[in-house]
């Protein structure tokens, strides 16, 4: 038999020296660390109804200007089981993305600067504002995505009326790896360059052959809609609906290296199948209603909403309208767990709601 006193002796004089026995189970019960067959993950389901961001994002614009606050107006979507952490750690929305929603009004100027985090702008409302990323000036319209490559220059302008979009970033993951960068703009903000501009002649599949890496690029929401409505006849994905996935042109693979943005169309009627996977998703309801069943607990959305599905959850997606369409935006961390062969999904049950 083992001495319980001399062994928690022994515990404290090992930790000491910055030593632990392979014995030690936890100090105290949540502190124990489960490995099972399946994976264990803090982030919580959540969602966060649109009515209630739009408010207080408005409420913040008729509070303060950008000068002396913050270089942006956003809202940070918390994850409830970060709430408690430090600030560095609490700014996810699960452990691998960042999602904020950002207000910017006519007559103002978000300075310029950049970061070894990679950034989309995703537009829900308003339109003719716009975003400089390397110079290229690109005017955002709703249902746009605007990627800002890590280490490209941004800043962005409004000439035009209140505008809202989402800001995805993989902030959170870099933070972990402890590796993050951040620069201003020397002059604060990165004037609009007269030279030739890549982006602007960036149309369908054509890539330019001589570039390496992803730059600064626009998916107009009239290319994605064509797609999605030209796709409606088709069988679609039995988990996703007519899911599309947004193409790095270069390389034809994810979106960015460490995450995707996706687009789904939930058809009247349509109900998808239950899976599940070990890469997390954010999603936003930019058009339409519907339920999305997450560990068997029902997340009614509205046009607007954004919600969290965590790793290795059940779920599966339902569109409230018979008739009419519901579209989802998402981002998820997928790129970051297939790049370290980490990839594993698995679908339910048939018919499983
Ligand atoms: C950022 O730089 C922007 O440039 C928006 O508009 C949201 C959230 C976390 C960290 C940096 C922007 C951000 C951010």
């Amino acid at each position: 038999m083992v001495d319980k006193q001399l062994l928690q002796a022994f515990d404290a004089e090992l930790a000491q020296e910055n030593l632990e026995g392979h014995w030690v189970r936890g100090l105290t019960e949540e502190d124990k660390v489960p490995y099972t067959k399946d994976p264990h993950t803090f982030v919580l389901p959540h969602l966060w109804k649109w009515e209630v961001i739009h408010r207080h994002l408005r409420r913040a614009g008729e509070m303060h200007g950008l000068e002396g606050m913050a270089e942006r107006r956003t809202l940070r979507l918390i994850n409830p089981a970060f709430q408690k952490l430090d600030s560095r750690r609490r700014r996810s929305t699960t452990h691998t993305v960042h999602m904020s929603v950002q207000l910017l009004k006519p007559g103002e100027l978000a300075s310029s600067h950049r970061h070894n985090f990679g950034a989309f702008r995703f537009i829900v409302e308003g339109r003719g504002a716009y975003t400089v990323v390397e110079g290229e000036k690109f005017v955002m319209e709703p249902g746009d995505l605007i990627l800002n490559p890590p280490m490209t220059w941004h800043g962005h302008g409004n000439d035009a009326e209140p505008i809202i979009w989402l800001d995805g970033l993989d902030y959170p993951l870099l933070n972990s790896l402890q590796v993050i960068t951040w620069e201003p703009y020397p002059g604060d903000f990165q004037p609009v360059k007269e030279s030739f501009k890549s982006a602007a002649y960036r149309v369908g599949m054509a890539r330019p052959v001589w570039e390496t890496a992803a730059g600064p690029l626009a998916y107009k929401w009239e290319d994605t809609y064509r797609t999605l409505k030209g796709l409606e006849g088709g069988e679609g994905s039995p988990f996703d609906g007519v899911a599309l996935e947004y193409v790095n042109p270069v390389d034809g693979g994810h979106t960015f290296p460490t995450m995707s943005c996706g687009i789904q169309m939930l058809r009247g009627g349509d109900a998808t199948q239950t899976h599940r996977h070990n890469s997390s998703t954010v999603y936003h309801a930019f058009r339409g209603s519907g339920v999305t069943v997450i560990d068997g607990k029902r997340y009614e959305w509205e046009k607007g909403d954004c919600f969290v599905v965590p790793l290795w959850s059940w779920h599966s997606h339902q569109n409230r309208s018979k008739n009419g369409e519901a579209i989802l935006f998402s981002m998820n961390d997928r790129p970051m767990l297939e790049a370290l062969k980490l990839y594993r999904e698995e679908p339910g049950e048939m018919g499983r709601l």
